[in-house]
Order: structure tokens, then sequence, then C-alpha cells
């Protein structure tokens, strides 16, 4: 069906039999109720397939497997063991990678791991600022990251909100960190990997891509694959990826043993084997045709909203996208309409986002400037550039009249129709 740009993803069941937990069935209920009924705009989300929430409620779960396949420290993981080869072969298969550790719990932990394994407590590291659109474990000082090491951030140019390599590269000159980090979090511009594997030759410096956010567009050739330029390369398998929650770290030989040292029993025990099979099965579902297609009407889907808000009168950091996420400067819009205000009347509207920080916000973390949203759910939905443009037409309605309880209740009713012609699931 993914060939069919008008048809779900993956049509499906997401049935589950009655836990018998009156509590807990009435949560999934309810959940499962918001997800078919309203938007999915965080950009960092998907609707994974049935076989991969299947694998992730399997029996795997009950299985300990400290150790790596064929060397674990318990018995009876024979079948753990082919789940996790299967993965690590399937995830060298799509990224070309020489080496893959697919026990990270997490995004986070995968950076954790990538940090224990290189370097010492206090070194120097260079990353994306957060407030610039870097990640947490990027260095922010209420992180690990920024706890241990001394991270020096880079960030945008002021004059068109892209990354600024040089002043990447000059800082890196000036301050020869161990390691420089590419990636980002709320960034909807390519990151090219050229400028950080120069510098990093240079000075000697390890090159780290955090891929989180982007993996699936490399999988599906829309962005550049840093795995050739990057010595580690993270990334989560949930969001473009369409996985199971989870991390991944690839690697050269190189760093193969201190990337595995670090995972296990460096910083994590027993992997968590049920996400592993189900990030087995999302690396199957990654290598099919039908995923590059998906992948391409991500992007398709993320230009087609921002000129949509455009239209609308919103300004998006950078002018636009080229990726599956667009970050909206809300102040030209409405001076005094803060992100805080504008996703809680967007969330009760019904379209689902995180209000974000923008290049140089005024406001604080908790309040921000910003809006993100991502069209990966919607793009799974089968949802094309029309829906793009009713989905900047509500955004315009709500935060026109954030306090205005009858559009709030009209537009959701809209939204709600419009998700009953996309179900990401069967009922
Ligand atoms: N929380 C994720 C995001 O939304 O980008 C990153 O960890």
């Amino acid at each position: 069906m993914d060939g069919n740009p008008r048809g779900p993803a993956h049509p499906r069941s997401a049935s589950w039999a009655p836990l018998g937990d009156p509590e807990i069935d009435a949560v999934l209920e309810a959940e499962f109720e918001r997800q078919m009924t309203t938007l999915q705009l965080i950009a960092s989300e998907n609707f994974a397939s049935p076989a991969v929430m299947a694998a992730t409620g399997s029996v795997l779960t009950n299985k300990y497997s400290e150790g790596y396949p064929r060397r674990r420290y318990y018995g009876g993981n024979a079948n753990a063991d082919t789940a996790e080869q299967l993965a690590i072969d399937r995830v060298k298969a799509l990224f070309g990678a020489e080496h893959a550790n697919v026990q990270p719990h997490s995004g986070s932990q995968a950076n954790a791991a990538v940090y224990l394994a290189l370097l010492d407590t206090g070194d120097t590291v260079m990353g994306m600022s957060l407030d610039q659109g870097g990640h947490l474990t990027h260095g922010s000082p209420v992180n690990v990251s920024g706890r241990l090491y001394n991270f020096v951030s880079y960030g945008l140019t002021r004059s068109d909100e892209r990354i600024d390599y040089d002043a990447m590269a000059g800082l890196a000159r000036e301050h020869r960190p161990k390691l420089i980090v590419a990636g980002a979090t709320a960034y909807s511009r390519r990151i090219d990997p050229v400028p950080f594997r120069e510098v990093c030759d240079e000075i000697g410096a390890v090159f780290m891509f955090d891929a989180a956010h982007i993996a699936g567009l490399i999988v599906g050739g829309v962005h550049i694959n840093p795995v050739p330029y990057a010595d580690i390369v993270t990334f989560t398998t949930h969001k473009t990826m369409r996985g199971p929650r989870g991390g991944t770290i690839l690697c050269t030989q190189e760093y193969a043993k201190r990337i595995d040292s670090a995972v296990f029993p460096g910083s994590q025990g027993g992997p968590l084997d049920h996400a592993v099979a189900a990030k087995a099965v999302g690396f199957a579902e990654a290598a099919r045709p039908e995923f590059a297609q998906y992948q391409a009407r991500i992007v398709e889907n993320a230009a087609a909203l921002a000129d949509a808000l455009g239209s609308q009168g919103f300004r998006l950091v950078s002018g636009g996208t080229d990726n599956h996420l667009l970050l909206i400067d809300l102040r030209t819009f409405d001076a005094d309409l803060t992100g805080k205000v504008a996703q809680e009347a967007l969330d009760a509207a019904g379209v689902t986002l995180n209000r974000n920080s923008i290049p140089d916000d005024p406001r604080s973390p908790f309040v921000t400037s910003g809006l993100r949203m991502g069209t990966p759910s919607v793009t799974t939905q089968g949802m094309g550039p029309a829906e793009m443009a009713r989905i900047a037409e509500f955004t315009s309605r709500v935060l026109r009249a954030p306090d205005d309880e009858d559009v709030i209740a009209t537009v959701r009713a809209e939204i709600a129709e419009l998700c009953a012609a996309f179900p990401p699931y069967d009922r």
C-alpha cells in the first residue's frame, strides 16, 4: 500500500485483547482513540506497523541476554541471538555500516554510550546548541553530557538560519575538541557531513553524526548518508525510521569494541530483546522499495505544509524545510502569542505538536516563541499536499482565536472527520 500515495502506508489492525486491567485498558482505549481522531504532528513520532508492535509485545520481553550474540552471560539465548544478529545484519546492510550495536534503549542512551566509549570526564566536545536546534544530549548543561564533558556549542548563521559551518570549523580549530557531534532535533535543513569530516581530519577529532531525526530519510535516499563520512552514527528507530522505540549505534570497525563495551557493560545491563526483535522487523520494512517512496512523500508533505503555513502568515525559521520538520516563529503571526499557549490551544483542537525554542528565542524553553511540526505520522496515514493545506488552515484558525472555544470545537470536529478518512490503523 505504500505505493499508493492516497492509502495508509500499512493498513492494519492495532487491536489488542483486553488486558483484564480495567484502568490500563481504559488508558489504551483512550490513547487509541486520540491517535485515530487527532493530527499527530510531533516530528519525532510515527505510527509503527502492527508487526513492529507485535514483536514489541512478544515473549522476548521475558528474556535476559547480557552480552552479545554467541557471547552471553546467561543460558537460553539461542533465539535472542538470532533476533539480535538479524537486527545487526539488516541495519548494517541498510546503511552500509561496518559495525552495528542495536542494544541502546534510546537515542540518549546511544549518545551517552558513545561519549563513555571515547571521552574522559572534562574532555572538550563540540555539538549544536540546544537553542539553535541541537539535542539535549549534545551538551546541554542540564543533561549528563553537559555535566560530564566540556561542550563547546556551534549554531546557525543569523542571515539564513542554517548551520554556520565556517564558524563551527573556526571553533573546532580554537578549542580542539576530541569529538565533534553533528545532528539536530529542531533543524529543518540538510546537514552536510563533509565540513565536519574535513575539520575532524584537520584537528584529529572523532566525528559522530546523530541521525535520530533523519535516519529514515537517509535510508530512503532523500538525505545524504553520513556513514561513509562519520566514524560513528547514532539514531533512534522510532522517528522517521518508523520502527519500535529505541536506539542504534553504527561505527567503523576501529571503534566497534569500544562502543560495544560502552553499551554493555558500560552503561546498560540486559538488552530489551523484545525491542531488538522489533528493530529487526522495522529494519526489514525499511529495506522495501515502498519505504523510499514513503520518505520522499514525508519531505514533499513538509514542503507543502511550509508553503501553506507561509500563505497563512507564519514565518518559518530558515524560510522553509528540506526534511520532515519545520519550525514556526510565531512572533510575526502574533507577537504576544507564546509557543506554550499555541501548543495548548492546538492540542485542544486536535493538532498535536510541541512548542519549541527558535534561534535566539527571547522566551524561556518552557514558554518559547516557536512551534515544531513534522510530517512522518500524517504521511504514514496517507495524507498528501492537499491535507497539508488543510492542516495549515486549521492551525491558522485556532491561533487567530486561541481562547475561542467555539473555534476550537469546530476545528476539532473537522479534524476528526479528516482523520477518519486516513486511519492509521483499522478499528
Ligand atoms: N524528544 C525527541 C524529539 O522530539 O526530537 C528527541 O529526543
